[in-house]
């Protein structure tokens, strides 16, 4: 069973097992999709990532009621003492009026573990039993247990999902491309703070017949999860 996608109809095998396949939600905290929050605080508009909140709902409404799929949550952010934030990602995002650690207009320290604004939000909020990964960096992999936590698990399909396409979400899937994952990102289910750079990062991902994967769409993945019930 594979999900229609571009360039390739995913997964590569055609293995759709549940139990090999996670849903990885990606940083769907206030701070890159909410008023008060890290993205707004820099100047962008919120509606760009904000607008993959429903479709990302109603799919993870629909995969936790399929016996043994997974679903993975992340949020970037840092301890409270900020020991874990390179001083050229602070000075950065400094520049830009949206300090990390600093309180923002909110009053939640931006991007720090434990506030307000680094939660991830209400309608997305985690389940009892679903995997959330902490990460310091943009790429899920990077200081965090994710890698051992799939390979303990057997999951091999990763469905990328979450913000931004271009930096969290891109770098994430590059990340789990290099150590083999068979990875699959959703168009109406990724956002970027940049239009052409949200089309720009899944167009690069279809160049060398899917050179980190493939691309597709959140009813795409029902129906051939529809389509996988009824074989069954
Ligand atoms: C950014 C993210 N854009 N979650 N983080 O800084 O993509």
């Amino acid at each position: 069973m594979r999900v229609e996608a571009n360039p390739y109809q995913w997964p590569y095998n055609g293995d759709l097992d549940p139990k090999k396949t996670a849903l990885v939600i990606i940083d769907m905290q206030t701070d890159f999709c909410g008023e008060g929050g890290y993205v707004a605080q820099m100047g962008y508009d919120i509606s760009l990532t904000a607008r993959t909140i429903q479709p990302i709902k109603h799919l993870l409404e629909y995969v936790r009621g399929i016996e043994g799929f997974h679903v993975i949550h992340t949020r970037e952010g840092h301890t409270p003492d900020l020991a874990d934030l390179p001083e050229n990602k602070r000075w950065r995002s400094k520049q830009i009026g949206a300090e990390i650690g600093m309180a923002g207009p909110s009053g939640s320290r931006i991007l720090v573990q434990g506030e307000p604004g680094w939660d991830i939000i209400e309608e997305l909020k985690p389940q009892q039993g679903e995997i959330i990964i902490d990460k310091p960096g943009k790429g899920s992999f990077y200081a965090t247990n994710l890698d051992l936590i799939l390979r303990n698990k057997g999951i091999t399909n990763l469905i990328l999902a979450g913000i931004t396409t271009d930096v969290c979400v891109s770098t994430t899937m590059r990340e789990a491309n290099d150590r083999g994952y068979e990875c699959l990102i959703l168009e109406d289910c990724t956002g970027a703070t940049d239009e052409n750079n949200h089309k720009a990062a899944l167009n690069m991902v279809k160049m060398q017949g899917g050179v980190f994967g493939s691309v597709s769409d959140s009813e795409q993945v029902i129906t051939a999860l529809e389509a996988m019930k009824t074989k069954v």
